[in-house]
This record gives structure tokens, C-alpha cells and sequence, in this order.
């Protein structure tokens, strides 16, 4: 019995594409990955304004990276079978069809080979991203997996609600603001939590995304490394103006900080009495936030305390017929 005369991997200039197809790959892939690398890199959103954004930009490039050789791959190879093997090239007899690439242990051993490295090694990549970056800036519930390891912390409570953020400093006497400050290299607690139904607290600069749920204190960490403002948006569908609900934040020095904190604190401090003492949920009433924010019969004569009353009212009083 004769050994196969004609083995795919033998056919009449299979071994001389092959090669000229995985140079022209590799120059593609070396140059791209290069020119991303030094080009675009440094410009991958969300940028470097924290920890967590610089990390999340790190992951974004590190993502392309990898997936442009597999991009120019395709690419290489449809570009070279349009110049190589098209029916309509002038005076070259049309191109006999090659073996059948089914059945050949060297092409299925490669694909299952690489596509399992790949995948499995960004698999890593992502998990030991997401652990050694205390979180990377996602909410992580009330008793947070990852914490930071910086000495001094700052918590900032984040209150979402139909249809805006206020935020609460409860180490300067849990005083409550529509404005976001917060101080440059400094490690920051965020506790958001909602009033009335979801929402997200997207920070999106500084690469913090936690949603915003009614009962529950969820955590997130970041630490901040450029002066500057960022947007923050509601990130989950919460109602009529959801895609009104945003507004900004501002990393500044730690004296125009310290300065700005206790100030507001003073300033805010007779309003800061009215408020429900800081606490990392506020239960809200039937009619939303029990902060005076809505009529509610409990602060009126006859006196209901009935938080789901039927008779709270809303604006102007029904005339009596
Ligand atoms: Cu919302």
C-alpha cells in the first residue's frame, strides 16, 4: 500500500502562499498593533482621570491588541484570495479548487488551538483585572470582595432619585449637596443607593458605574489622579426624564477640597438638621422620599402616620364640590 501521492498539505503551490500569506499577516499585525500602541493607546476612553479609568482604558487597549491580528487575519486573507484565486483575472486559466480544507488535522488543531488560548487567556486577563483594580469601579454591594489598600479614605454617599444625584459627606456632618466634589489622589468610597426606583450612578471619567437601588448601600471605589470634570448620567431606564438625569463632578486640589467641604458644611448646617440623619439607605414613604420633598399628611392635621396613606395629594388641594 502506497503512501498518499498528493497530501493536501503537498498541492501545487499551497506551501508557497501559506508563507506569503503569514508574512504579509504578521507585517500587518506587528505595524498595527505598533501604531495602535503608540497612537491610539493613550487616547482610549475613559482616560486617565483615576484609577479605575486608567485601568479600564489599560483593558480597552490591551482588548485591541489582541483582536487586530485576528482583525488583519480575515483581512489578509481576503485580500489575498481576491488578488490570487478570482475567476476574472485576464489570460491565467481559472484556479482549480484546492483540497478540502475538511477533515485536515493541522487546520482543526490550530483553530480550536488558538481560539481556546485566546479566549481563555483574556479570560484571566479580565477576572485578575477586575481583583487586583479593588473592583475596577463597579458597585460591589454593601460588603465589598476587593477594597483598597490606601490608608486614608474618603466616603461620599451618592442619593438617586426621580430624576437627579444629590450626595451626602457624612465625615462633614452628612451634609447634602447637588454638587460633586471630590479630591485629587485621594481614594473615594462612593455608597449609592436610591430613594424611589433603579437607577445608575455612571461617573464616567473616572471610571465608576454602580447601580443606584432603593434599601441597598452599594460600593464602589476609585482613586482619583487627575483634576478635572466628569460626567455623570443615570445609567438604567428610571423613568419619563431618565435621559435628563445627569449632571457633573469636579476632582479638585485637596486644600480647594478641604476648603469647599467645610464651608458647605457651615453654610448647610441649619438645612442639614432638617434632614434625616445620615444613614447608608433611606427607606422611602409611598410618595417618595420622606425628606419633605412631597406633600405628606404625616406633617399635617389630622395626623396619619400612615405612610401609605390614599389621601396624600399632590399639588393643589381637589375643590369640594
Ligand atoms: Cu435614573
Amino acid at each position: 500500500m502506497s503512501a498518499n501521492p498528493n497530501p493536501p498539505s503537498a498541492s501545487p503551490g499551497g506551501d508557497h502562499h501559506f508563507r506569503n500569506i503569514l508574512v504579509i499577516w504578521l507585517v500587518a499585525s506587528v505595524v498595527g498593533d505598533l501604531l495602535f500602541g503608540f497612537l491610539v493607546a493613550p487616547h482610549v476612553p475613559p482616560g486617565r482621570m483615576s484609577s479605575t479609568a486608567t485601568s479600564d482604558s489599560v483593558d480597552f487597549s490591551v482588548l485591541f491588541l489582541v483582536a487586530l491580528p485576528v482583525l488583519f487575519g480575515v483581512w489578509t486573507y481576503m485580500g489575498y484570495a481576491l488578488v490570487h484565486w478570482r475567476a476574472s483575472r485576464p489570460g491565467v486559466p481559472e484556479p482549480v479548487g484546492g483540497p478540502a480544507a475538511r477533515g485536515n488535522l493541522k487546520i482543526q488543531v490550530a483553530w480550536i488551538t488558538i481560539t481556546t488560548v485566546l479566549v481563555l487567556a483574556l479570560f484571566v486577563f479580565g477576572t485578575v483585572e477586575l481583583g487586583l483594580t479593588a473592583g475596577s469601579g463597579g458597585g460591589e454591594g454593601p460588603t465589598p470582595i476587593w477594597t483598597p489598600t490606601s490608608a486614608t479614605v474618603l466616603p461620599v454617599q451618592v442619593i438617586a432619585q426621580q430624576w437627579r444625584f444629590t450626595y451626602r459627606y457624612p465625615t462633614f456632618g452628612g451634609f447634602e449637596t447637588p454638587n460633586l466634589e471630590i479630591p485629587i489622589n485621594t481614594t473615594i468610597e462612593f455608597h449609592v443607593t436610591s430613594l424611589d426606583v433603579i437607577h445608575d450612578f455612571w461617573a464616567y471619567q473616572i471610571g465608576v458605574k454602580a447601580d443606584a437601588n432603593p434599601d441597598q448601600d452599594n460600593i464602589a471605589f476609585t482613586t482619583t489622579k487627575q483634576l478635572g470634570v466628569f460626567t455623570v448620567r443615570c445609567a438604567e431606564l428610571c423613568g419619563l426624564w431618565h435621559g435628563a438625569m445627569y449632571d457633573y463632578g469636579k476632582v479638585v486640589s485637596k486644600s480647594q477640597f478641604e476648603q469647599w467641604a467645610t464651608t458647605t458644611e457651615k453654610q448647610l448646617a441649619p438645612l442639614t438638621k432638617l434632614l434625616p440623619a445620615f444613614a447608608y439607605t433611606y427607606t422611602p414613604d409611598a410618595n417618595g422620599a420622606d425628606g419633605g420633598f412631597y406633600p405628606d399628611t404625616s406633617n399635617s392635621s389630622p395626623k396619619t402616620g400612615d405612610p401609605y396613606s390614599n389621601v396624600e395629594s399632590y399639588g393643589a388641594s381637589t375643590p369640594s364640590s
